[in-house]
């Protein structure tokens, strides 16, 4: 039978299991990648692991989420991350140097390699065959030791794309499209690969647009074959040489079928607070507007910018709205500035951020209070731009500098029509991404002898291993869709604690309880209540392991967001699942007990657990768990002893490691031990 791209690459690289569609596969990993907030986690753990050396062909560290550095914990962490990529043999791209997701892509990305990321919108460079995935930081560490990744294999979908985009409507209006018609779940348990005629109308930066925010509908990944275009695109970059050509077999079998057919299309807008409420623009035109913000991974590119910036020449920002643009990376800022639009965008009233994510998770740029901010970002969700309340709509960056122009939001085809004189700017590529290379550092230019640790950056938790005997109150039940935002935000003032999980915890679930951490603490033990899609949103691993440090013991869920399901396993939480009848029944404060001996059970491979709720009533809650994953949860984690033992055998090593207790008593795993 034959293959689809993700199988293909998949095949190449599996070292463990059979590609059956929910089966547990092992795949090796090429290449990957880390960001500043969860990279801190991902090189402790490294450490903890016992580990010396990046094993995978590439590494590379970026700093991009708070590169501001409004506090020293955020510069502490940037050079605790330069150390640690000198010291393990990673590049490391220096704060200011651009988002992870496009630096990657201008510098490294490359057909038919597999990737694993520590973001969840690793999926970027899909949009150029690389198949990519975003992960918890401790699979990144355990991946770059040279360990396999494993994964449930998801169903390949196959998204026919045909026709040509008509004039103003953009590949964010495809993707746009996809997450009215499937909501943020349509994509869970699914890689979305994308074929038929209208591919090959699509540039790669416009294909990576659509991958990216792939993750929106909680897909594992999103690929597209490899064409002329990506030859193209790669020779652009000076990386010709890495070309691959990579085509599904004729006769190649997928689950599903979407067809989106493009020429159908017109500019859309997800209006607040969540990507998947996508309607036409022209259903929410005339709302005044108060800014615009044209960046993040998913728009921020060069090719995402020039649009504004010829639609902007000779105009100007309206009165009432105040525009920026933050560039997804500098190489981009830098050719945009030699070409002169950078001084056409000032001149018009827009105002530049460096390249960084900044704006995207409410660092800096924070809306001003019942204000409307429309981006070409790829999250929405309510308060993450740093204000609760906030109303952010997400659009095309035509739709956004329309609306910037026009001071109220507004459909670029109408705002033409008026002028007369505005022509649809359609997509350019540079004649070539000759950006310098500065502030990328090569392991083998490393500038640091060790790692270098200030006062902010802590041990790594522990978890104890799986009881027997598991009991506790709801400590909080939540509704459906509950994001990684709500359980550990990323704002400013939190995130400086990525790196110190004690102080961290303190922030759990604040944005839906804020007594919950103490509550949680003072109960030491107990479960969370949530409807379905819990965790969606970021790969964040602290939203696992800061409840667990709190004492949690499992989460009680309609359904669970995949990556943050890995994280309650690698963090040794019991990720239950339950009906809608029993979601509805169990309330906060009710006395939960887990009936059977939950160790032994879940290492036995039993998927039905008795729930007795309050001593008067019980459900039944399903875990759905591979052999592998049933015994990194009883084992506590795959921190525990066991993980890094199992791992060092197999890497060759001869490795331990140290564990101490911290001033609340519980577990910490630091350093290496050679045993
Ligand atoms: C996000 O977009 O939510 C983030 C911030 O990039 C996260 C990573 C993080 O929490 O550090 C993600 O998408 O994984
Ligand atoms: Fe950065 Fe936003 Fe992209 Fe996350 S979604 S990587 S915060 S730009």
């Amino acid at each position: 039978m034959g293959q689809t791209v993700t199988e293909k690459i998949l095949s190449d690289h599996l070292v463990d299991g059979e590609l059956e569609v929910g089966e547990e596969i092992g795949i090796d990993i090429d290449q990957v990648l880390t960001q500043d907030t969860t990279g801190t986690l991902v090189w402790l753990q490294f450490e903890a692991l016992g580990l010396d050396e990046v094993q995978t062909e590439l590494a590379a560290q970026y700093c991009d989420h708070q590169t501001y550095q409004f506090d020293f914990k955020n510069s502490d962490d940037h050079r605790f991350l330069r150390s640690a990529a000198g010291t393990f043999g990673a590049h490391f791209s220096r704060p200011g140097n651009g988002i992870c997701h496009q630096v990657h892509k201008e510098h490294f990305a490359a057909p038919g390699k597999t990737m694993l990321g520590s973001d969840s919108h690793t999926p970027t460079p899909g949009g150029l065959g690389e198949l990519a995935i975003g992960s918890g930081g401790l699979d990144v560490a355990v991946a770059m030791g040279g360990g396999p990744y494993y994964i449930e294999m998801p169903e390949v979908v196959n998204v026919r794309l045909e026709g040509e985009l008509p004039e103003w409507a953009t590949a964010k209006d495809v993707i746009l499209h996809l997450l009215g018609e499937l909501s943020v779940k349509g994509g869970v348990g699914r890689v979305l690969e994308y074929t038929g005629p209208g591919v090959e109308t699509l540039s790669v930066p416009e294909r990576t647009t659509i991958t990216n925010m792939g993750t929106e509908l909680g897909a594992t990944t999103s690929i597209f074959p490899t064409d002329e275009k990506t030859r193209e695109y790669l020779s652009l970059l000076g990386r010709e040489d890495t070309f691959v050509d990579l085509q599904p077999d004729d006769d190649a079998e997928y689950a599903d079928e979407i067809v989106v057919d493009m020429s159908d299309l017109e500019p859309l807008i997800a209006t607040p607070s969540m990507p998947d409420n996508v309607v036409p623009v022209s259903e929410v035109a005339g709302e005044s507007v108060d800014q615009v913000i044209i960046g993040s991974c998913t728009n921020g590119a060069y090719e995402d910018i020039l649009p504004a910036a010829k639609m902007l020449e000779e105009r100007e920002v309206n009165k009432r709205t105040e525009m920026i643009v933050a560039p997804g990376s500098k190489q981009a800022a830098e050719l945009l500035a030699r070409e002169g639009w950078t001084a056409e965008l000032m001149a018009a009233g827009v105002n530049f951020s460096e390249a960084t994510c900044g704006a995207c998770i409410g660092i800096g740029h924070v809306p001003a209070s019942d204000s409307v901010s429309l981006r070409t970002f790829n999250r929405n969700f309510e308060g993450r731009s740093g204000i609760e309340d906030d109303s952010v709509y997400l659009c095309s960056p035509e739709v956004a500098t329309a609306s910037a122009i026009a001071g109220e939001i507004t459909d670029p085809r109408d705002l033409a029509e008026e002028l007369g004189d505005l022509d649809a700017p359609g997509l350019e590529l540079p004649d070539k991404y000759d950006g310098g290379r500065a502030d990328l550092i090569a392991p083998d230019e490393r500038v640091d002898d060790g790692l270098v640790k200030g006062p902010n950056i802590g041990d790594v938790p522990l978890k104890d291993p799986l009881e027997e005997h598991l009991a506790g109150p709801s400590l909080l039940k939540m509704d459906d869709n509950i994001t990684t935002d709500h359980i550990i935000p990323a704002t400013q003032d939190i995130l400086m604690y990525r790196s110190n999980i004690p102080k961290l915890s303190e922030f759990t679930l604040s944005r839906v309880d804020e007594d919950f951490a103490q509550r949680a603490l003072d109960a030491d033990g107990g479960f969370l209540v949530a409807g379905e899609n819990y965790g969606q949103g970021s790969s964040r691993e602290h939203a696992a392991l800061c409840p667990m440090y709190l004492g949690v013991e499992g989460v009680l869920a309609r359904s669970f967001a995949r990556i943050h399901k890995a994280n309650l396993f690698n963090f040794g939480l019991l990720p239950l699942e339950i009906d809608e009848e029993t979601y509805e029944k169990i309330e906060q404060g009710d006395d939960i007990e887990i009936v059977d001996d939950v160790a032994g059970a879940v290492r036995a491979g039993t998927e039905e657990f008795t729930i007795r709720v309050n001593d008067d009533w019980e459900a039944t809650g399903t875990l759905e768990a591979s052999a592998r994953e049933r015994e990194i949860l009883a084992d506590g984690g795959k921190l525990r002893a066991a993980g890094p033992l199992a791992w060092s055998v197999e890497l060759g090593g001869s490795h331990a490691y140290r564990k101490n207790l911290d001033e609340k008593g519980r577990s910490l795993a630091f350093g290496s031990l050679t045993v």
